[in-house]
C-alpha cells in the first residue's frame, strides 16, 4: 500500500500533475488525485516525509531530467514537474520543521549566481530547520559578493551552496576564494550540493563537505562540529 502511493506520487510528479484538476501527458490520469492530494493521503496513512522525499520527489525529478535529456520533455514540462515538487514540499514543510528549543547553529543556504534551480536548496533548508538549525535562505541567483556579505553580517557558521549547472558550479570556487580574502576562512564551513557537483569537485575547490542529498547535509554538519 505504502509503495503504491509512493509510486503514484512519483508518476504524477513526472507527469507534472500538481492537483487532480491538472491534465497529465498520460490522459488516463485526468481526474485522478494529483501530487497534492496524494502527498496528503500518504501522510495520513503514516508514510514518512523522508520516504516521500527520497522515494518519490527526488527520483521523480531525476526521471524528468532524463526525459529532458532525451528530448522527450521540454522546459514547460520540467517546470510543471518542478511546481508539483514545490507543492509537495509545502505540504511536508510543517512536518519536517519540528518545534526547536535551542538553535544548533547558524546556517545560510544559497543557489549560486546565474542558477535558478531551487527545489533541492529548499529541501536542504527545510530539513536543516527541522534538525534544529537557524537557517537563512538567501535565495537563488545570489552573487558571490552578497553571499560573503551575508555570511559576515549574520554570523553564519555553515554555508550551503547549491549549483545544478556545469556553467554555474565554478561560482562555488569563487565564493570560497572570496570568503578566504574576506578573512572568513575557518570561521565558516562550506557545504556544497546539486546535480553538477561531486565529492571530487568539493576536494578540488576546498569545500568542507559534499552532500548528495538533504539528509546528508544534517550528518555532514554534525561531523564538522566534531572536528
Ligand atoms: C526542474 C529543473 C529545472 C527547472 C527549475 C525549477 C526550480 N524551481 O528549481 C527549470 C525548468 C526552471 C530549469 C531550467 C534550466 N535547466 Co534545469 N533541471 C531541472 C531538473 C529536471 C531537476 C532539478 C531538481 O529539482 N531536482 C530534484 C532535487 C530534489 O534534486 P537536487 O536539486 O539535485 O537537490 C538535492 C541534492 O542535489 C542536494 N543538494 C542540492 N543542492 C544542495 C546544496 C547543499 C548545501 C546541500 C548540502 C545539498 C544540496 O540535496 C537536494 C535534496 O535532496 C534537472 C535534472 C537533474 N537531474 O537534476 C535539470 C537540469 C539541472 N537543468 C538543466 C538545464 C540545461 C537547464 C537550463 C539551462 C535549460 C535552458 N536551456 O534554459 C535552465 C537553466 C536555468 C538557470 N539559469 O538556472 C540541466 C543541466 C545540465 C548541465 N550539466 O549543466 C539538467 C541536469 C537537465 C539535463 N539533464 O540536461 N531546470
Amino acid at each position: 500500500m505504502e509503495t503504491e502511493i509512493i509510486e503514484k506520487i512519483r508518476e504524477n510528479l513526472i507527469q507534472g500533475r500538481k492537483s487532480e484538476e491538472d491534465e497529465g501527458i498520460d490522459e488516463t490520469l485526468n481526474g485522478t488525485p494529483g501530487v497534492i492530494e496524494l502527498t496528503e493521503e500518504a501522510l495520513e496513512k503514516g508514510v514518512s516525509p523522508k520516504e516521500i522525499i527520497s522515494l518519490a520527489i527526488t527520483p521523480g525529478m531525476e526521471a524528468v531530467g532524463e526525459k529532458y535529456d532525451s528530448g522527450e520533455y521540454f522546459i514547460p514540462d520540467m517546470l510543471a514537474s518542478a511546481q508539483a515538487a514545490g507543492a509537495a514540499m509545502e505540504i511536508l514543510k510543517p512536518h519536517l520543521e519540528k518545534a526547536r528549543i535551542a538553535s544548533k547553529g547558524r546556517v545560510a543556504v544559497a543557489t549560486v549566481k546565474d542558477d535558478i534551480h531551487d527545489i533541492g536548496k529548499n529541501i536542504v533548508v527545510i530539513l536543516l530547520k527541522g534538525a534544529g538549525y537557524d537557517v537563512d535562505d538567501l535565495g537563488i541567483d545570489v552573487s558571490t559578493e552578497k553571499i560573503v556579505e551575508e555570511v559576515k553580517t549574520r554570523g553564519i557558521e555553515y554555508l550551503g551552496l547549491s549549483a545544478l549547472l556545469t556553467s554555474t558550479m565554478t561560482r562555488m570556487k569563487e565564493v570560497i576564494e572570496a570568503l578566504d580574502k574576506a578573512g572568513l576562512k575557518g570561521k565558516v564551513r562550506v557545504l556544497i550540493g546539486g546535480a553538477a557537483v561531486s565529492q571530487e569537485y568539493a576536494d578540488e575547490i576546498g569545500a568542507d563537505a559534499y552532500c548528495a542529498d538533504g539528509f546528508q547535509a544534517i550528518s555532514a554538519i554534525g561531523a564538522l562540529k566534531q572536528q
